[in-house]
């Protein structure tokens, strides 16, 4: 990048009101790249003819090849309008669902965001995920509605239509704001009436009116809705280069029609009409058959350009319309044989699109110093507790936050949402850069003075005894040359060396944005870990400290010297000596210290942020081994640096000993395992098969026996003595009555649990999975009970709890269920799960899992626990934990403890007279009592599990198919092909296109979009979000018992059981032991060459 532009940007950015910190969202291949090469174009970074065929901010070469973009990045620009300068820093983000984390990343870091939406597609689910992403980050939205070609040269049309069309298009868009903008609404007006005090949004800068999240009452919610005539929507079509917002359209008619510009602004875009005899604008223009403004003033214009250029290829009619717009184009472009190189010749002088939208952005989204004080708390992580009950000296750094000072004397915070690899050689240190004029003068002022040197030596070697000469002068020279030699040799040789180091060493920048202050070269921060506790470090630390000083050890926190800092200019960097509030940058040398995100500053004071909210799920698992054995080392290392570049990706080491890749989708798996073979193991590896995860669960028992036929009572019988039979299987010692009660007793005889499994009504497990922060929050208050500690928890999170129990309620109705809420004891695994531990002990009552909602109600004394609640706990979530099916964690489930007998006393009495090795009171908590009854309780759980109908559940995939009525069979066979289930089909209003609206188990999933893509030719591409878990009807341990079943099925069924496909997979797997025949045909055996 030349100097000017470099200092420019340096100059700007120390004008915090005049900054934008952006992003562009939207859904896959809408456009955002291509627009993005338009704003880049416009600072002659590329040129503009490239625009939109490069893609300059897809810099990897499988970006490139496949034409998605898989990371974010970001590039600043300057933008100047009339007077004013501003600086820009765009991010552009990939809209593919695997690469969602990437899109979180990006818009932490900014204050605004360009949604873009495809004028065809319309609102597609990926549209609707980031907008909720902006929602979530309180960040301001402006809309670009692109590839408006596509709806004259391939829909064909009329302007008429597309008018409509567009209409249709911004209503869309304005419903799913709409929504996500009441439910909030709504909640912070639940909020006030209960009167919570801190949580009231407060406004330090009177700017309330603009901010989409404020509450209603004293909000215009109308500045939230995307609509042309506030200014916040570009219409555009990035390939051909033109964009446009109405006022320019009214600023240019008013000259020209003499009626006011604001008159037009507010009747250009609705349903208006041009009375010319009256010279008046009138309401209704559709009711009279009347071509509206926008049709006749704006699209006729670009239609009319599009027919001359494109469909009719009119010379002459294009030139006259050049001549009347008052353009130039190059001969050369006139005479160019494709017609979109004139189009865009035309359009980008005469409606270019990165003055629309550069424009929209500095107008209509807020500087960084305007962010509200609802959005700093939320970035403060407060999380559960109250922003009241924070440190006062975290409190206090809100302020910062709000004044976005870059004063000397305002602490440093800095967030940094992701690390990202550079290649070490397009590092601007490593990098030969051109030099300054002062550099080149002074190299030349060098040269000069060695050359003089040199001659004066010459000469004086040529008059030895010249009696002038100083005599140490003399040999001084020479000697002098060979130091400066030596010395210039040995800096050489380091630099080598350095270099060297530098090659093979993966070089990380991280990915940030300053919120307060000033961060420089060379200054000491303290590195803060998202588990940070600044009131413990507080504590600890001695009163006024700076991250200078000597201090102890505080976890979670370290301290380091900014190495180097970065402008981050797409495919570049540049090197900067300080960063002031309110810019992106990134940050050099920080890889020892930050794996994926951290929080730097100078204050201990400093919370962590909130950590970044992440749409998708990692789900599909790989296990990766070298080529080479030997390489092992070589692998681990990469697949370190792997997880610190990735955002999502997850590495971790199973109990096998295997190495697991966790990553987000198909595409997403592909792009780990180039970068792991290319990047950073640099190896041969091969990749297992994709581990797909299972749950186990239980079901009502089944009314319809295999073959389809309703089971009569006496059936039942049958059926049920049959399952009696099978529990001869059971180990001596365990009980199961036929209703599925399991009664076991510890080893040592001194506890007997009955434990019974019910299944979990479906909504209350969809409930418990969507309330896991929730229930993790419950957990979390009543460690801290037990511990006798205090946790203020915030009145948001306890509406939530309040909402999540009332709903659980709801769910949970009938006798069966009778007071269950109440007496819920645990939910497991991991305390957080979808399955739920219940208390059905008469005579025990613990503490209530929703003390947290009851603080101020004194507690009775008498609900106390008793010992070794927490065995029974901890029982519980092993047995959840992994399943007896094929050890997959189990889902839906209910173990209700029915009865919990501890007979100390008895044990007592029976021993003590022989023995006096135990007695019960003595019995120590943790000791090997615990330990049976954790073993006796899980087994238990297991068994009762077992009595039930047990069923596998698949992860299932939902996807919007789009794709055109000829390829539309196609799309089906592959759906059935892969046990796909179609939900709803539509066609799409306007477009010869349908919706097809699926869902898919993962299991089936892999090669699926290609799949799609070959047998449609491309024409429809799917993309798959993980949904939700789903019950696979068949019995996976089925076997045929009735006469009938073995009639209809034989010994073996003709349909092959997927459950019991997949379960023996799962199995075979883990190594675990596998019921299969291996020998089918013993005749099949015989080594047939030999037969004779
Ligand atoms: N007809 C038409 N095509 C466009 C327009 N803008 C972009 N495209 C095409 O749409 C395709 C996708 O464009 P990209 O810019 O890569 O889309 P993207 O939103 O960045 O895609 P991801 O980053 O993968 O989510 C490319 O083939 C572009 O040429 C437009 O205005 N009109
Ligand atoms: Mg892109």
């Amino acid at each position: 990048m030349g100097h000017t532009i470099l200092e420019r940007i340096i100059a700007l950015q120390k004008r915090t009101s005049n900054i934008r910190n952006l992003c562009i969202l939207a859904h896959v291949d809408h456009g955002k790249t291509t627009l993005a090469d338009c704003l880049v174009a416009s600072n002659g970074i590329i040129s503009s003819r490239l625009a939109g065929k490069l893609r300059y901010l897809d810099s990897r070469e499988d970006e490139q090849i496949r034409g998605i973009t898989m990371k974010s990045s970001a590039i600043s620009l300057h933008y100047t309008t009339g007077e004013d300068e501003y600086l820009i820093n765009l991010i552009d983000s990939p809209g593919h669902v695997d690469f969602s984390s990437e899109v979180s990343t990006a818009v932490r870091l900014c204050d605004g965001a360009i949604v873009v939406v495809d004028a065809v597609e319309g609102v597609c689910p990926q549209t609707q995920v980031v907008l909720r992403q902006a929602w979530l980050e309180n960040i301001r939205p402006v809309l670009v509605i692109n590839k408006i070609d596509r709806l004259i040269v391939e829909l064909k049309l009329t302007s008429q239509e597309a008018f409509t069309h567009l209409q249709k298009i911004l209503e869309q868009v304005n419903a799913v704001t709409g929504t996500l903008f009441t439910s909030k609404v709504l909640e912070e007006r639940a909020e006030k009436d209960t009167g919570a005090p801190s949580s009231c949004p407060e406004n330090s800068n009177g700017d309330q009116v603009y901010d989409w999240s404020a509450g209603l009452e004293e909000t215009d919610d109308s500045d939230l809705y995307f609509s042309p005539d506030r200014g916040n929507v570009v219409f555009a079509s990035a390939i051909d280069g033109w964009g446009f917002r109405i006022h320019q359209f009214a600023e240019m008619y008013s000259q020209k029609m003499g009626i006011r510009s604001s008159v037009l602004l507010k009747t250009l875009w609705g349903d208006f009409y041009l009375n010319l005899k009256a010279k008046k604008i009138m309401k209704g223009a559709q009711s009279k058959g009347k071509k509206p403004l926008f049709v006749q003033l704006v699209l006729d214009n670009i239609w009319s350009l599009y027919d001359a250029v494109v469909t009719r290829r009119d010379k002459e009619k294009v030139e006259k319309m050049v001549t009347s717009l008052g353009l130039k184009v190059m001969a050369r472009d006139l005479r160019h044989s494709d017609p979109k190189v004139l189009l865009s010749a035309i359009c980008s002088q005469w409606l270019p699109v990165s003055q629309a939208v550069l424009s929209m952005v500095c107008e209509k989204l807020p500087s960084p110093a305007e962010m509200s004080s609802e959005r700093v708390e939320k970035l403060m992580s407060v999380g559960v507790r109250r922003f009241d009950s924070l440190h006062e000296k975290t409190q206090e750094l809100k302020k910062a936050f709000l004044d976005c000072s870059a004063d000397g004397t305002a602490p440093v915070i800095v967030f940094v949402s992701k690390m990202f690899a550079v290649d070490p050689k397009s590092l601007p240190q490593n990098k030969q850069r051109p030099l300054t004029q002062e550099e080149i003068a002074q190299r030349r002022e060098l040269a000069r003075q060695r050359h003089a040197e040199r001659q004066t030596t010459n000469q004086s070697a040529e008059t030895p005894g010249s009696p002038d000469d100083g005599g140490a002068s003399i040999p001084s020279t020479p000697a002098t040359n060979s130091v400066t030699d030596t010395l210039c040799a040995q800096t050489e040789a380091l630099s080598v060396k350095a270099a060297v180091e530098d090659e093979s060493k993966e070089h990380f920048v991280a990915f940030a944005r300053v919120y307060s202050g000033v961060i420089r070269k060379g200054q000491r921060v303290f590195v803060l870990g998202p588990k940070y506790d600044p009131s413990l470090a507080l504590r600890t630390l001695p009163e006024g400290c700076s991250v200078a000083d000597e201090l102890p050890a505080i976890p979670h926190m370290a301290c380091c010297t900014v190495d180097r800092l970065y402008l981050l200019m797409g495919r570049e960097l540049d090197e900067l000596d300080e960063v002031p509030s309110g810019n992106v940058l990134g940050i050099g040398g920080m890889e020892e210290f930050i794996l994926k995100s951290a929080t730097i500053s100078t204050s201990p004071a400093c919370p962590p942020f909130t950590p970044l909210n992440f749409e998708a799920t990692p789900i599909v698992r790989v296990a990766i081994e070298p080529k080479h054995p030997s390489e092992m080392p070589k692998l681990v290392r990469g697949m370190k640096l792997l997880n610190q570049a990735d955002p999502c990706a997850e590495v971790l080491i199973q109990e096998t000993g295997e190495h697991v890749l966790v990553t987000a989708g198909e595409v997403h798996l592909q792009r780990c395992l180039d970068d792991l073979r290319e990047r950073f193991a640099k190896i041969e590896i091969s990749a297992s098969e994709p581990i797909i995860p299972f749950r186990e669960t239980i079901i009502r028992p089944p009314k319809v026996d295999m073959v389809n036929e309703e089971m009569g009572k006496q059936q039942k019988v049958a059926v049920i003595h049959q399952v009696k039979d099978d529990q001869s299987k059971y180990p001596e010692g365990i009980q199961v009555d036929s209703t599925g009660l399991v009664i076991l007793t510890t080893p040592n005889k001194m506890a007997t649990v009955r434990v019974r499994a019910i299944p979990l009504p479906e909504q209350v497990t969809r409930l418990l999975e969507d309330n896991v922060e929730v229930i993790r929050t419950m957990e979390q208050f009543s460690t801290f009970v037990r511990e006798g500690k205090t946790l203020d928890i915030n009145q948001k999170i306890l509406e939530n709890i309040q909402d999540f129990k009332v709903k659980l309620e709801s769910h949970l109705q009938g006798h069966k269920w009778r007071g269950a809420v109440e007496r819920i004891w645990a939910f497991g695994p991991r305390r957080c799960g979808p399955n739920i531990l219940l208390n059905s002990i008469e005579s025990y009552r613990r503490p209530s899992i929703w003390q947290c909602l009851d603080q101020e109600k004194e507690r009775p004394e008498t609900l106390t626990f008793r010992d070794f609640d927490n065995s029974i706990v901890s029982g519980f979530q092993l047995a959840t934990l992994s399943g007896p099916m094929c050890e997959e964690p189990l889902m839906g489930v209910c173990f209700s403890i029915e009865t919990w007998d501890m007979n100390f006393q008895k044990d007592l009495v029976d021993k003590e007279p022989s023995t006096d090795t135990q007695s019960g009171s003595s019995v120590d908590c943790y000791g090997p009592f615990s330990g049976q009854l954790i073993a006796t309780v899980k087994e238990a759980c297991r068994y009762a599990f077992q009595a039930q109908p047990q069923r596998l559940m698949a992860a299932t995939y939902t996807c919007e198919i789009m794709a055109t009525a000829e390829v539309l069979g196609r799309v089906y066979g592959v759906l059935s092909k892969r046990e796909g289930r179609v939900l709803h089909e539509e066609m799409k209003e306007g477009t010869d296109m349908f919706i097809i609206k699926a869902v898919l188990p993962v299991a089936e999933s892999f090669g699926f979009a290609d799949e799609i893509r070959k047998r449609t030719s491309g024409l429809a591409s799917p993309q798959l979000v993980f949904s939700h878990w789903e019950v696979i009807s068949s019995d996976p341990l089925w076997v045929p018992t009735t006469e009938e079943e073995y009639l209809h099925f034989g010994e073996k069924a003709d349909s092959s059981n997927q459950a019991l496909k997949y379960m023996n997979a799962v199995r075979r797997r883990k190594g675990l032991y596998v019921d299969e025949k291996i020998v089918e045909h013993g005749e099949k055996q015989r080594t047939l060459g030999k037969n004779k």
